[in-house]
């Protein structure tokens, strides 16, 4: 029967049963989740599957309290090679497929680079036919809505279950049950298929849910206590109720603790009972699994396995911290020292107080080791997993791991040579480097089709979108005038593209033909969006002066979230929706410059502005940012870099040339030198234009509303605020520099061909970047687990 036919009767089908109307009479959101159902049915017998494909084979398993997964409809689609065909279906029922795509609701149950990178692994492990299978939690709330009032963020919540979720299938009978001091609680799975593109493999992302033992308790109704006959329901479903919407700073609250735990427990107990299925004792078991902690957040992992083993499977003490060690890898994510994890020890000892035995033996372990090398007292004590009253997360996790890792070769040297160097001094052989990546089938080839066409006509083949190294055969193409040309126009497409959207969600016309220089990550200081502030405020002011003044016209483009309680990001928020009002509010300039912040910035929003980028602004303090990922989308769609030497951006440059990019300010090394003895007032009062800009924090330019977040941020860069020296990123210091780099992307943007040349060449050799050569290092150097890809070939 026609494939069509029968996806449209299961949609009639479905919103018979489930709305109980016709599909013509059903809003759009209804149409999304029917059609999102029609295709379920088509996804899970191969899934159950490619389950089967695995057994008797060693898996690894992610276990992530973050997953930033986005829109799955297109990616599906795009995966299970029927894109097209569904896309005409919705033709024929005159839906159109665009509205249907936008009803679906982002899944951001995750803050930025850590949560997203996770969900570019599980694509890519699905495509290359690895058995990876997610653990996590289904948070009722993800990253908050974001909104302006006045030019400050408010958060919303993010009810992105609000007309359900037609992914994921509940699986009521895998349910397990997580104890607390405080008492027991149900974990129940909820499963939602990863297909790999193309592959013989659907994986699986399994999120727990939190829900009571009990979900109302009679006796206290009878007694009319009403409040107290749902309070068990409510202390449950709290733990998985909201996404903590910090991207650095260690917040030592018990709600996180539980989620941690709660999350980490059911994928262990889950991970063990399947393991017993086939298995009579656990020899074994590190032969058949490989756990990945992405970052130290599941590190609770490594007590709970041991808890499992020693206290509830009778093995001994040793054999257990064999097997644990063996099973374990951990991955860090961040140099920042205020967010590496710490615990306060009373509150693990409240609420855990087994498993704090358990670390409390590890430590006594660990120091016996440490002893029998002979390393004692206060050389000791820079391992101690719990110093103080405190227990260090990171310690654990290294501790316990075969395998730690960095994410981008600079991140994996400062953390060998400085951060963890004590660590790397005792177990060298455990460290390695896992430079990140992105997967092309979301960056490239479902957000940017126009160049992916264009990229696979030149290639005469799409093998780039399996092997991306693929891309480096488009360098023969580097001095045709004619496919630079083409570029330019996609490029150009895209922005118009891009100016549309922004004009109808964020009510701004941009100037299609100006210069998109864009910033879009997560607000942070270190990230430096204030540097970029200062800079179009400069530019702002020169016009002014002199509104001949030649400049190809730019539009800045950021996007950003900000942790509600990190109130110096939120002020540089404010600062640059005021900018902005200034700048696009002036008619001296001529519509030179223009600014937009763009509200909610999130994975689906990003998929239109990477596209559309000309500039990619990656301007963190050299040594903060451990990788960054963004920066790669930007180079895969041809953006070239302006960024310091920090992450992956070293990697970026190395392999499409420093020529094509631009580079500019203090590296590590020159950090270190001048640390002890900056001072930013040499620099504010030396730089022509800096003080100007900076002034403008205080002199009354800019209205704050009486919050005080203004002179606050002038006090921070100038006279040290709050724990920090003065000016801890360095802005004043770099400003000079980057001003430099500004300009001479403005001349040389001038020459079409030329910059075209500079974006080719980021495409020719972003291959490097994609996940799938990410992936295939875990799983080669970490996991040691197979690919079925071989043998299906061969057949
Ligand atoms: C920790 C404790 C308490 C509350 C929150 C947290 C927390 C939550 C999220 C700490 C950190 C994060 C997220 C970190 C993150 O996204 N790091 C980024 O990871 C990317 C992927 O490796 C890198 O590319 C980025 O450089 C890095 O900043």
């Amino acid at each position: 029967m026609d494939y069509k036919f029968i996806i449209k009767q299961r949609m009639e089908g479905y919103t018979l049963t489930s709305f109980g109307k016709n599909l013509q009479e059903c809003s759009i959101n209804e149409k999304h989740i029917a059609l999102s159902k029609a295709l379920m049915e088509e996804i899970v017998p191969p899934w159950r599957e490619s389950e089967k494909k695995f057994k008797d084979k060693k898996r690894a398993y992610y276990l992530s309290s973050e997953y930033l997964m986005g829109r799955a409809l297109s990616n599906n689609l795009i995966n299970l090679n029927i894109k097209n065909e569904i896309e005409s279906l919705m033709n024929d029922i005159g839906v159109s497929y665009n509205d249907i795509e936008e009803a679906e609701e982002d899944a951001a149950l995750g803050n930025g680079g850590l949560g997203r990178l996770a969900a570019c692994f599980l694509d890519s492990a699905a495509t290359l036919d690895y058995p990876l299978t997610g653990y996590g939690i289904r948070y009722a709330f993800g990253i908050f809505k974001q909104k302006f009032m006045d030019g400050f963020q408010v958060e919303a919540a993010d009810d992105w279950l609000k007309y359900g979720d037609p992914w994921s299938i509940r699986k009521e009978d895998e349910k397990v049950r997580v104890r607390f001091s405080s008492g027991e609680i149900y974990a129940v799975p909820y499963d939602t298929p990863i297909i790999g593109y193309k592959s013989n493999t659907i994986n699986t992302l399994r999120l727990w849910k939190a829900e009571p033992l009990e979900v109302f308790n009679f006796k206290e109704f009878n007694d009319q206590h009403y409040d107290l006959a749902v309070k068990e329901k409510n202390d449950a479903e709290n733990i998985g109720k909201v996404l903590y919407p910090n991207d650095s700073n260690d917040e030592g609250k018990i709600l996180r603790l539980k989620q941690q735990y709660f999350f980490v427990s059911a994928s262990l107990q889950d991970i063990v009972r399947n393991y017993k299925m086939n298995h009579s004792d656990f020899k074994d078991f590190s032969y058949y699994h490989a756990i990945q902690l992405n970052d130290t957040h599941p590190t609770v992992a490594i007590p709970e396995l041991m808890r499992i083993f020693t206290r509830i499977e009778g093995l001994s003490w040793e054999e257990s911290w064999n097997i644990v060690v063996n099973t374990f890898a951990y991955t860090n994510h961040t140099l920042l020292a205020e967010a590496l994890e710490q615990w306060p020890v009373k509150l693990y000892k409240a609420l855990l107080p087994e498993i704090y035995d358990i670390i409390v033996g590890i430590n006594n372990q660990l120091m016996h080791e440490l002893g029998g090398r002979g390393i004692y007292n206060s050389e000791a004590y820079q391992y101690e997993i719990i110093q103080h009253d405190s227990i260090k997360m990171a310690h654990l996790a290294i501790y316990g791991s075969k395998s730690i890792n960095g994410v981008a070769k600079i991140h994996s040297d400062l953390l060998k040579d400085r951060e963890l160097n004590q660590w790397y001094r005792l177990y060298p052989e455990r460290f390695n480097n896992k430079t990140n990546g992105i997967t092309q089938r979301r960056w490239l080839l479902q957000s940017n089709q126009e160049l992916s066409n264009f990229i696979t006509e030149l290639l005469q083949t799409d093998s780039w979108i399996t092997d991306l190294s693929k891309l480096k055969d488009l360098e023969r193409y580097i001095n045709d005038e004619n496919v630079l040309r083409k570029f330019l126009d996609i490029k150009q497409i895209k922005k118009d593209q891009l100016a549309e959207y922004i004009l109808k969600h964020d009510g701004v016309q941009i100037d299609s033909k100006s210069i998109y220089d864009v910033q879009i990550k997560r607000m942070h200081e270190y990230k430096r969006q204030l540097l970029n502030a200062f800079h179009i405020l400069d530019l702002y002011y020169r016009l002014k002066e002199d509104p001949n003044m030649d400049i190809v016209p730019r539009t800045f483009i950021f996007g950003a979230k900000a942790a509600p309680g990190y109130f110096r990001a939120k002020a540089v928020i404010k600062f640059i929706n005021d900018i902005a009002n200034l700048v696009n509010n002036d008619s001296d300039i001529g519509g030179k410059i223009r600014v937009v912040f763009v509200e909610n910035y999130r994975v689906s929003y990003a998929e239109r502005i990477f596209p559309a980028a000309d500039v990619s602004e990656q301007i963190s303090t050299a040594g903060k940012e451990a990788s960054g990922t963004g920066n790669m989308k930007f180079m895969l769609n041809g953006a070239p870099t302006l960024g310091t030497y920090d992450g992956a951006n070293i990697e970026i440059v190395q392999e499409a040339g420093e020529d094509n990019n631009f580079i500019f300010g203090l590296r590590v090394e020159d950090i270190m030198e001048i640390q002890s003895s900056y001072n930013p007032y040499e620099y504010y009062n030396g730089v022509p234009g800096l003080r100007r800009v900076v002034d403008s924090l205080i002199n009354g330019t800019f209205d704050d509303k009486g919050t005080g977040v203004y002179s606050e941020l002038y006090d921070s860069l100038l006279k040290g605020a709050n724990w920090h020296r003065p000016d801890n990123y360095f802005i004043l210091k770099d400003f000079e520099d980057y001003r430099n780099a500004q300009q001479a992307i403005n001349d040389i943007y001038k020459d079409r061909i030329n910059w075209a040349k500079r974006c080719w060449m980021n495409i020719a050799n972003a291959g490097k970047f994609s996940s799938d050569r990410t992936i295939e290092e875990y799983a080669r150097e970490i996991w040691n687990i197979e690919s079925t890809k071989q043998e299906v070939n061969i057949r």
